[in-house]
């Protein structure tokens, strides 16, 4: 996947590294691979929803116009992933869990532990309630300004990745954001998904390594 990629991509690395931004075990890319299971799913803005369910005090479901009604976060994220590449300041937009918490628009009962992301085909993703309430934890249409490709999960996907003046954040693993999302169903408990049921580490935290469980 590097050797293509030029002396640019060393330098970039070496200065990532030396501000500290560089996890262990990881490779700086210049390009964005593509990783899933399964096929990439089609989008009908028709008949796609987006519903939220489980330990909140009244379920919610947005068209795909109503989704893009609500209001918009841009964030600014390294994301590394569990295969070793990382890539660095990647923009996404879209929208915040937490800004939807704060404007009642999702209200979690005081149950609410965990979220999964429910995504097309059956995919899961798990998470603690407190990582998606963060600052790097997004429900993105958008990457680098235009609308994401159908390879990296248009219409919508979760995102979470690094905030390099965020030290305090928790950032897991970028498969801990699915692509083709569809759905958020907060939970009491904690289930693991789809990668975390395959032998993948539950909470995935790439300062720590944690690859796999
Ligand atoms: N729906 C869905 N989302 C998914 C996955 C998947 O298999 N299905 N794989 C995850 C994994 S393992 C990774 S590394 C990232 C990759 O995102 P990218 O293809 O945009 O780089 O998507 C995550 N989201
Ligand atoms: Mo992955």
């Amino acid at each position: 996947m590097f050797l293509f990629e030029g002396p640019d991509r060393r330098k970039e690395e070496e200065r990532m590294r030396s501000e500290g931004r560089l996890p262990p075990g990881q490779s700086l890319t210049l390009k964005f691979p593509v990783l899933h299971y399964g096929p990439v799913p089609p989008f009908n803005p028709a008949t796609w929803d987006f519903r939220v369910w489980g330990e909140v005090e009244s379920e919610r479901r947005w068209t795909w116009d109503e989704f893009n009604q609500l209001p918009r976060t841009r964030v600014v994220m390294d994301i590394h992933c569990v295969t070793r590449w990382s890539k660095f300041d990647t923009v996404w937009e879209g929208v915040s869990v937490r800004t939807l918490v704060e404007e009642g628009l999702i209200r979690p009962k005081p149950t609410a532990k965990y979220v999964m992301q429910h995504a097309e085909y059956g995919f899961t993703a798990n998470l603690p309630l407190e990582v998606v309430l963060q600052d790097n934890f997004l429900l993105a249409t958008h990457f680098n300004g235009e609308p994401l490709t159908p390879d990296h999960g248009y219409p919508l996907r979760g995102v979470v990745g690094h905030i390099p003046s965020r030290p305090d954040l928790e950032t897991p693993y970028f498969w801990k954001g699915a692509k083709w999302l569809r759905g958020l169903e907060f939970m009491p408990a904690d289930r693991r998904g789809f990668w975390e049921q395959a032998g993948y580490h539950n909470r995935a935290d790439v300062w720590k390594e944690e690859r796999f469980g």
